[in-house]
């Protein structure tokens, strides 16, 4: 380090997992992130980062970011416009699709990547104020199911405790690659290392996850359904069930035991391409242990049947009582939920009466809509169909199923708006693009994490100065209310008034303020910004709306907010001023086992294990009948996208971030090379019922024979400093198809798409 380099602390903002780091800013303009290092005091990364965190300066410093509005002319070039300009018309031509539509006609997506989500927060007061009732994310093309399954069992989100658990079960997730848990790789070691615990991987590769397992069951692709029911299955037959546990902390077993006991286990174990005896062993680790955590991935919630495998995934942890105690998983809190617990309203039957979209019928879970059928909702004459997309932080045209129809869809609207930092694939579909600054150019924090029992929150201060001519989220979606004319002169005034007293004051004229004004409900966060905002010193406006975020949890969440310290009257300002002043995450709150139980909503804090639907769902496996079924014509399941190590969603778009060999490649098993007479390093044509592409080839004999691989977040146009565009790998979502997915949460079936590869 030279002596004029500053080092700052912040977090990693390429996966979600958002390891604390230090950041040593150098370079001419003192904006290069020279050194990227592991904060050694982040409470749970601990030090830890992956190899990606080292590179982020190619987030923050390249080409392709936005450096003005910019307006959409009819021949579909872009011309550079200035704010006032920008605003004044995004404002007018919403309340024009409010005003002849209504508010609910306006869709939103987004609202945060890994790394950044104050923007999702803040754009609650902006869908308030354009009446928006319909928004999706990168969560509903992935978690939803999870969600709806979690929601109806147990009543909350939990956190699995891979850390402390005897048995881990890794189903479909390779974080050894991917990360996406708490130190992933000092995690592996200490499961191989220790004899009495023991690491169960379910994936068809030979990951490099599954190299620390003591038992890999290497399922055939698309087909865990009947891995899993087989599992359950053995563990109701050979009586493994926690039968007192569940007397006291569960209702709905007897059909469950009832099906179960008659599930074909060595079958299902054969057609899932399993050594029975192997599963009966999993099975049984599984009923043995102490505690048992299990973690689910895209592996599973982007494959066929994934809404039934995440119940049944459930049903193998709850049924052998591993909930609610150390090692096991526990309900968690969080200052801001990332996904909203989700609201079922059951019939008669217990079969949950989801709300739908009003065109396509497209499940509402967790509130919010299937990103795979936005397309399909926008397309079609209906009169309740979308008449206008407002974007934020999200590139959905190049991470939904069908770039090509999102393409079409937002080309038909009546208006569209996409706030990003570049000029991504979905902004050059938008009639409007605004210029965010930066994850490392302004406040910033993210809902992600869900420890237990203690949860932290990690609120980063800005690394750098916003860049020339961009503007934060807040301050965009306060500019296009205040254009909107929403509030009279002056109606904010005595909220400013009062801030300018201090927090305890302006807390009690908030309060108040939105008992007396209804107006101000929609618009809370936007109300925060501007009051509270200007008084919490320079340049800290935006955290505004954390404040009000830690009011919401210590009153909500008083006892694990008071075990964290945050107790008595101002416990909210005094969570609020901690958070503002740490160089790191502080912890918010602890949980007790006992609230696992005490927290779940149904009669008597009941465990709910009979889901109707998805126990009836477990009957179409009976016909042993693959969901996607590959086919002489299209004879791989090709998994169209895999974390490797230089992938980031598309977080990073300038390719040159990658180091190493074949990091965009297609993959195969060298068994399918001879095969199909493909050899390595070819050029290939691959192609799907939706398109194809022309891309290198390469040899991974950690493959499951019969299945090709693409890493994914590629493919995103780039052009360096000269303006050369640079190759950059497969655009995944151009070959996938959004018919194909759950149909129950409507999540796409990205790792078996039926694919054809020739030469080239
Ligand atoms: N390097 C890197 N890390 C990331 C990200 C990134 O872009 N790059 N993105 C982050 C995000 S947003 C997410 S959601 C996570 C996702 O993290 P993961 O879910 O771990 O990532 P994937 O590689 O997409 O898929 C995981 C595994 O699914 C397996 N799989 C494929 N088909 C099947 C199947 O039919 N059954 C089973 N059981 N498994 C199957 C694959 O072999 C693969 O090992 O990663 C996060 N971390
Ligand atoms: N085929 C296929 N498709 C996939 C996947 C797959 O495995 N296969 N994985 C899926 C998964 S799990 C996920 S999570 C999604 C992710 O998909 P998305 O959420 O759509 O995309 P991200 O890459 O996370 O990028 C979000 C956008 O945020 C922008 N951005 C970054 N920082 C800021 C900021 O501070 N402010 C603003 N306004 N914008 C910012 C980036 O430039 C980027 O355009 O992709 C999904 N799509
Ligand atoms: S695991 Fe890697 S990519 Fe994920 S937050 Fe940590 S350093 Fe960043
Ligand atoms: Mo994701």
């Amino acid at each position: 380090m030279t002596a004029d380099n500053t080092v700052r602390s912040s977090a990693c903002n390429l996966c979600f997992v958002n390891c604390g780091i230090t950041v040593e800013l150098g370079g001419d303009d003192g904006r290069q992130f020279v050194k990227v290092r592991g904060d050694e005091r982040h409470p749970t990364s601990r030090g830890y980062i992956c190899n990606k965190a080292a590179r982020i300066d190619y987030y923050q410093n390249h080409a392709a970011r936005l450096t003005s509005p910019m307006r959409r002319r009819p021949d579909g070039s872009y011309e550079e416009v200035d704010w006032e300009t920008a605003i004044t018309e995004v404002a007018q031509r919403l309340a024009a699709v409010k005003d002849t539509h209504g508010g609910e006609r306006i869709f939103y997506y987004g609202g945060g990547a890994q790394g950044n989500h104050l923007v999702g927060a803040s754009a609650l007061g902006l869908r308030g104020a354009l009446g928006v009732r319909y928004m999706g994310n990168a969560i509903s093309q992935e978690k939803t199911g999870l969600a709806w399954v979690m929601s109806r069992m147990i009543g909350g989100m939990t956190h699995p405790e891979l850390h402390g658990a005897e048995v881990a079960v890794i189903v479909g997730k390779n974080p050894f690659m991917s990360n996406g848990m708490d130190r992933a790789r000092p995690w592996l070691k200490e499961m191989r290392a220790d004899p009495s615990r023991c690491l169960i991987v379910i994936d068809p590769r030979r990951t490099e996850t599954a190299d620390y397992a003591d038992i890999h069951l290497a399922v055939t692709p698309g087909r865990d359904a009947w891995c899993m029911a087989a599992i359950v299955g053995h563990i109701v037959q050979q009586d493994l069930i926690a039968h007192e546990w569940l007397a006291q902390h569960a209702a709905g077993l007897e059909p469950v035991l009832a099906y179960f006991k008659t599930v074909p286990v060595d079958e299902y174990a054969a057609f899932a391409g399993l050594e029975p005896a192997l599963l009966r062993r999993a099975a049984e680790r599984i009923g043995a242990a102490n505690s048992v955590a299990l973690e689910e991935d895209l592996g599973i919630q982007m494959a066929p049947h994934s809404t039934l495998v995440t119940y049944l995934n459930h049903l193998a942890v709850l049924l052998t009582g591993n909930y609610g105690k150390p090692g096991t998983q526990g309900m968690i809190t969080q200052l801001a939920q990332v996904i909203s617990l989700h609201q079922a309203r059951l019939d008669e039957n217990g079969v949950d009466q989801l709300k739908t979209l009003p065109v396509t019928g497209a499940p509402l879970i967790s509130g919010l809509y299937p990103g795979a059928m936005l397309a399909e909702e926008i397309l079609n004459d209906h009169p309740e169909r979308p008449r206008a997309l407002v974007i934020e932080s999200a590139n959905p045209v190049h991470s939904l199923p069908g770039a090509q129809s999102l393409r079409d869809a937002i080309r038909s609207l009546e208006f569209s708006l996409c706030v990003d930092v570049a000029m991504t694939e979905t902004a050059r579909e938008c009639d409007y693009v605004l210029p965010a600054s930066s994850t490392f150019e302004k406040w910033e924090a993210t809902f992600f994490p869900r420890n237990f029992p203690a949860n932290i929150f990690h609120l980063r201060k800005p690394l750098l100065s916003a860049s020339p001519n961009t503007l934060t989220e807040q301050e965009i979606h306060a500019r296009i209310i205040e254009a909107m004319g929403l509030l009279e002169e002056g109606e904010l005034d005595a909220l400013s008034a009062a801030a300018e007293q201090g927090m305890v004051a302006y807390r009690d004229a908030f309060f108040s303020a939105l008992g007396s004004n209804p107006k101000l409900g929609p618009l809370l966060p936007y109300v925060l910004y501007r009051t509270l905002g200007p008084t919490l010193g320079e340049g800290n406006a935006a955290t505004a709306i954390v404040w009000g975020l830690c009011h919401v949890y210590t009153m909500k969440h008083a006892a694990e907010a008071a075990r964290a310290g945050w107790d008595g009257p101002d416990a909210g300002i005094e969570l609020f001023n901690a958070l503002l002043a740490s160089e790191t995450a502080v912890e918010i709150g602890e949980s007790t086992y006992e609230e696992s139980f005490t927290r779940i909503p149904n009669p008597e804090n009941r465990i709910q294990l009979h889901l109707p639907e998805l126990l009836d769902e477990a009957t179409v496996l009976e016909a042993l009948q693959p969901l996607v079924e590959t086919s002489e014509d299209y004879p791989f399941a090709l998994v169209a996208g895999a974390r490797r190590a230089y992938t980031a969603n598309c977080a990073i778009r300038d390719p040159r971030w990658a180091k190493g060999r074949n990091v965009t490649a297609l993959t195969i098993h060298p068994e399918d090379g001879e095969r199909f007479n493909l050899p390595e390093g070819a050029t290939v044509k691959l192609e799907t019922d939706t398109g194809s592409a022309v891309i290198d080839l390469a040899y991974d004999e950690r493959m499951h024979p019969g299945t090709a691989a693409l890493p994914n977040g590629q493919g995103m146009r780039f052009a360096d400093e000269t303006g050369k565009v640079l190759p950059t790998g497969v655009y995944a979502n151009e070959l996938t198809n959004p018919q194909n997915r759950d149909r129950f949460a409507g999540t796409p079936h990205h790792k078996f798409v039926p694919a054809r590869i020739s030469l080239a």
